[in-house]
């Protein structure tokens, strides 16, 4: 379900927490288990973090630059989260990561499915700031072709039930500049994985 403008209203306060989280835990370029640098640039907050490098993908409670727990959930993305799950009908979605990835001109996130979440009956829920991106959203399959999805500042998009393990991915992004986030997109994305 996509709700439309759904996060603007706390843009300033995100916009708030998101700079105290990156000052803790800075946004950096991880590595695939196949050795590939990602043109995406991620971080996390919350107790638990995604992180990929040559060892596999897996949550782990430490971020591995710093060597501490990743920054706390901000109480404003714990309330956007819960309110827009409840929007598409997930009551009671308490997240326990925020994945946050920063996209610049070119970037992008090639097809893939998420499942290293324990409990797949429950949602994620993803908020878009800054420049525009066209989501790809596929099937069931790799093969399957996908449809385009623009996504704007604001956005929020909860994906759960039958959508939940859809292949899914975002086209590069083109240069494009933004009043408040500048010349970047970063798309939060909130998970229960544990
Ligand atoms: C659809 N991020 O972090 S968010 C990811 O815009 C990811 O940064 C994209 O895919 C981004 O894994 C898309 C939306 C999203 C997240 C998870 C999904 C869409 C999904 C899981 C299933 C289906
Ligand atoms: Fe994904």
């Amino acid at each position: 379900m996509v709700l439309r403008g759904f996060a603007l209203a706390s843009e300033a306060v995100l916009l708030q927490a998101l700079d105290a989280i990156t000052a803790q835990a800075p946004f950096r370029h991880l590595v695939t288990p196949g050795g590939l640098r990602m043109s995406v640039a991620m971080t996390n907050a919350g107790p638990l973090g995604w992180v990929s490098d040559r060892r596999g993908y897996r949550y782990d409670p430490i971020d591995p630059d710093s060597g501490r727990p990743w920054p706390p959930m901000p109480a404003v993305f714990l309330q956007l989260a819960d309110a827009a799950a409840a929007h598409a009908g997930f009551t009671g979605f308490v997240p326990d990561a925020c994945l946050l990835n920063r996209y610049e001109a070119g970037a992008r996130l090639s097809l893939h499915q998420d499942r290293d979440e324990r409990d797949l009956g429950q949602p994620i829920v993803s908020v878009s700031l800054g420049i525009p991106a066209v989501f790809l959203f596929g099937g069931l399959q790799r093969a399957d072709r996908p449809q385009r999805v623009p996504l704007a500042h604001g956005d929020v998009v909860v994906w759960g039930g039958p959508a939940r393990l859809r292949y899914h991915g975002v086209l590069p992004l083109k240069p494009n500049h933004h009043p408040l986030l500048g010349e970047t997109r970063i798309n939060l994305t909130f998970r229960r994985a544990g």
